[in-house]
């Protein structure tokens, strides 16, 4: 029996569908005794350092961890749970962590973007018993903006490369924790999990043991997802955002079906996108949330959700706030969730009064769920212009002139699913949503969409100049040789496409093995 201490952040319910998929029990903390009567516990955190210790104090948590802890038997923390083994953070200075190791929790002083989000290896440090017949070049799933600093080098179980080497993992006698979350590493991470949860201790060291480990470029698997007009929850698709074909809403297939084939061929990550979020209510769309659930039973990889959220007023009078339709959105499964048509009202709101408001959407779930949950979906059309001073947007010059032979455009941001543009520019929404919290922008391109003709390679460009945060190119894939391009050619760190693997003209299967020995990534 597993006793997992849920203390209300974030996805606890695929740590939960891992452990169960493997025929374990899992018992969830109710009161501080059960902390202390536990056989073996777990703790996956996800959020904000500050927030968890906030709670941990309130709910009386502290004293009977420290008690387990020191207890000698097994536990495993899990990202947070790694965290909160120290003794501060830089996440929140004015916190104290467990201490029950010596060291802090640092940010990351690196080039490359920051949060690190993806699929990075392990370079093992010691033998562990939670390590065996792992293959020695596992890579394993990351989405953190922090890390630990150990003083003791004794308790260092694994390292990982991103700018520098840093602690991924540590084990001190029975107590293991991973910066990694082992219930979204697919078959490596539940692995991990058995390890954890078997009885044998023998330590196990992997054959194979590199010294130095590289952040794999993801591929995403999209499913835009609405009601058709026989009511059905259906996988459609858009052609430059039009997902009518003789009238009738294309249906390319179930969510959860399709989300469950894209794992089993290799996805990194799955995002769904309710397309008609703008105009449901998030918290009535209970068939949406039932996809979530679903899929997060059989899906052990990162689950990106979209659509609606925003804060909105039902017909009762009764008003919710973003933060509460993200809190359902976590609680259902999912990893990150991805603001759409509001991230534009809210980056027009702080361009027009010049501050933060503290209380918009990005800013209350950054917050509480920390920056690499907040993703921020971008839906822009290119406008032609003679010249860069016709317009007070960011332009760029481009290769491919408009239809009077303009040589330069701008992205014009749309909201509503591609239904209304807006005086604001894609770059600088990506500035400022970033600015405001912000940890990942999914750059769609609305001329691109469903066209098959390669991702825009100077839109990702421009953005990629100008934010820190890591950025998905969406929009266009039509091969496998796109993907080459735009990794080679841009520093995205993931592609995204839909339309080639609904229509299974090309499969991820494909895509990576096309890509294999060519770019990092994950086999
Ligand atoms: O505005 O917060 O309610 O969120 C709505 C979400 O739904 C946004 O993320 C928006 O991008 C998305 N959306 C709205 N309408 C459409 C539509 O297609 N009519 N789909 C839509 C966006 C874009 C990509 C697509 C790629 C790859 N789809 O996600 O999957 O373009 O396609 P391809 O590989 O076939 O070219 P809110």
């Amino acid at each position: 029996m597993i006793t997992l201490l849920d203390y209300g952040a974030g996805n606890v319910r695929s740590v939960i569908n891992a452990i169960e998929s493997l025929g374990e029990t899992v018992q969830t903390v109710a009161r501080a005794d059960d902390i202390l009567s536990a056989e073996k516990l777990v703790f996956p955190g996800v959020g904000a350092f500050g927030s968890m210790m906030e709670i941990l104090n309130r709910e009386g948590y502290v004293a009977p961890l420290k008690a387990y802890l020191a207890s000698g038997r097994p536990f495993l923390g899990i990202c947070l749970g790694l965290h909160a083994l120290f003794e501060s953070s830089e996440e929140a200075f004015s916190m104290q962590g467990l201490g029950f190791l010596q060291g802090t929790v640092r940010r990351f002083a690196v080039d490359c973007a920051v949060p690190h989000i993806g699929w990075n290896g392990l370079a093992i440090r010691q033998p562990s018993s939670l390590l065996r017949d792992l293959e020695g070049d596992a890579k394993f799933y990351f989405v953190h903006s922090f890390h630990v600093a150990p003083e003791d080098p004794e308790v260092i179980l694994t390292t990982t490369d991103y700018g520098y080497s840093f602690v991924s993992a540590i084990q001190k006698g029975a107590v293991v924790a991973t910066q990694f979350h082992p219930e979204k590493s697919g078959r490596n991470g539940r692995r991990l999990l058995e390890n954890f949860i078997a009885d044998n201790t023998d330590a196990g060291l992997p054959a194979i043991r590199s010294d130095r480990t590289r952040l794999a470029k993801r591929i995403i698997a999209c499913l835009d997802v609405r009601t058709n007009d026989q009511g059905d929850l259906v996988v459609t698709k858009g052609d430059q955002y039009d997902v009518r074909e003789q009238g009738e809403v294309r249906n390319l297939g179930k969510p959860v079906d399709l989300a469950r084939r894209y794992y089993e061929d290799g996805a990194d990550e799955i995002t769904f996108l309710n397309i008609t979020g703008f105009r449901d209510f998030p918290l009535e769309d209970m068939p949406m949330l039932e996809v979530l659930r679903q899929t997060s039973r059989n899906v052990f990889v990162p689950l990106t959700i979209g659509g609606g959220i925003r804060d909105y007023t039902d017909v009762n009078g009764r008003v919710y706030s973003a933060l509460e339709v993200a809190a359902e959105y976590f609680r259902s499964g999912a990893d990150k969730i991805s603001i759409g048509s509001d991230a534009v009202a809210i980056a027009e709101a702080y361009l027009e009064t010049g501050r933060k408001s503290g209380s918009s959407a990005i800013e209350e779930i950054a917050r509480v769920y920390g920056s690499q949950a907040v993703v921020i979906s971008v839906d822009p059309r290119r406008v032609y212009v003679h010249h860069p001073a016709d317009v007070a947007h960011h332009v760029i010059e481009t290769a491919t002139p408009g239809p009077e032979g303009q040589k330069y455009c701008w992205y014009q941001c749309t909201i509503k699913g591609g239904r209304e543009g807006r005086d604001l520019d894609a770059v600088t929404l990506a500035r400022v949503c970033e600015e405001l919290g912000a940890g990942e922008i999914l750059l769609n391109c609305i001329d691109r969409d469903g066209t098959n003709a390669g991702f825009d390679l100077e839109l990702i460009n421009a953005v990629k100049s100008t934010v820190g945060i890591p950025v998905i190119a969406s929009s266009g894939a039509g091969s496998a040789a796109h993907f080459l391009e735009v990794f080679t050619r841009t520093e995205a760190e993931s592609a995204l496409a839909a339309g080639i693997f609904h229509r299974g003209e090309v499969p991820i299967g494909a895509v990576k093995a096309f890509l294999s020995g060519k770019v990092m990534i994950r086999s």
